[in-house]
């Protein structure tokens, strides 16, 4: 059975549960977990007791941080790169697997929620936020780019707070990601056993979730929504640059918060925040598989570039925060060889079906 994997599966009554139980590593997906859980979730679409399917977290502290960035890192740079990318195949299969699975779908988020977490949740039917959710894409602090279809969902939020979350790495809170739609439901934690019950009744999950939801708290982005769409809007990365210090030259809350996006922005690498802004313009033309691929495009070129492997170093191996990303400065990337990346097809592309 699939004992010290970091994930368990059980039926209970109608509902197939799964839980990600990886504590060491905030419950990051490897891709043991990853495989397991597209098996799973394939011999439970023919399974007719399993009337639907719930994921979870078995922690508090976080649903899940991501991918396993730091074998991949050991991987790429011990002359795996293939298996590196044979994981983001079956992550992103598996993300697009759950986006159109044929049973109701429910993933209940508390915690911590990062890029790979959002992967196996953000494309769910039913996206569930408990209380202490904090949501963030923050790929680009490691080298990398806000992946797993974030191309696909980003940018069809409101206004311009999917470029803002993309480039930025922004981290929201529970009462944001609703506001948004990145969650469709906010059951407060304590429900939550109750509304398992529920489903395990066979009770159907769209009324289960309209007897336990609870009204979120007044989302704290609305008063900054228009400054972020201002600034956001700008049709290059220096535009947004410009924006941001035209708006960080003043005094009061704007200027606070355009500062601290400036800095943020500043400190993530180069390469990943140009990756990111053309992510947002492009993936309105894509369906979820066709941004997948792209992706994929992606992640494969990263593999052979310097910021990836320093970003995973600096941030969670020696925990230093200082990457010296190459090239270091905004400036000195170009446009048109970040828009090669997603333009140039691979020999072995990421067909998803
Ligand atoms: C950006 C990311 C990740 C991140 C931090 C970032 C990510 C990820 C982890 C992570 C955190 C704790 C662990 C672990 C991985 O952190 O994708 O194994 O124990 O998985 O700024 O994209």
């Amino acid at each position: 059975m699939s004992e010290n994997i970091g994930i368990r599966f059980e039926v209970r009554g109608a509902v197939g549960i799964i839980t990600l139980d990886r504590p060491r590593a905030l419950n990051a997906l490897d891709h043991a977990m990853v495989r397991a859980m597209h098996a799973q979730l394939a011999r439970w679409v023919e399974e007719p007791t399993v009337a639907h399917v719930l994921l979870r977290s078995a922690h508090e502290r976080a649903f899940c941080a991501g991918g396993d960035v730091r074998h991949m890192v050991e991987l790429g740079r011990s002359g795996q790169k293939e298996a590196a990318r044979d994981y983001w195949r079956d992550e992103y299969a598996l993300d697009h697997f759950i986006a159109r699975y044929p049973k109701p779908f429910l993933a209940l988020v508390d915690g911590l929620c990062f890029g790979g977490g959002f992967g196996v949740s953000g494309h769910a039917r039913h996206r569930v936020a408990g209380e202490n959710l904090g949501f963030a894409m923050p790929e680009v602090a490691i080298g990398l780019f806000p992946d797993v279809g974030a191309t696909f969902v980003l940018p069809r939020l409101p206004g311009w707070a999917g470029t803002w979350l993309a480039m930025t790495g922004a981290r929201i809170g529970m009462p944001d990601a609703v506001a948004l739609g990145l969650y469709t439901h906010f059951v407060p934690t304590a429900r939550w056993p109750a509304l398992i019950d529920a489903l395990a009744a066979g009770e159907p999950v769209e009324r289960s979730l309209a007897t336990l939801k609870a009204d979120a708290p007044a989302p704290a982005l609305l008063r900054l929504c228009p400054v972020i769409d201002r600034i956001f809007a700008g049709g290059s990365v220096d535009a947004i640059l410009a924006a941001l210090d035209h708006a960080a030259a003043g005094a009061g809350e704007v200027a606070d918060f355009a500062r601290a996006q400036r800095d943020t922005l500043r400190r993530a690498s180069p390469t990943s925040v140009h990756i990111a802004f053309q992510q947002m313009q492009r993936g309105l033309a894509h369906d979820l598989a066709g941004c997948l691929a792209l992706e994929f495009r992606l992640v494969t070129r990263l593999l052979d570039g310097p910021d990836f492997y320093e970003g995973v170093r600096a941030v969670l191996i020696d925990k230093d925060q200082t990457p010296l990303w190459r090239p270091s400065r905004l400036d000195e990337v170009d446009p048109r060889a970040i828009a090669a990346l997603m333009d140039e097809p691979l020999p072995d592309e990421l067909l998803l079906t």
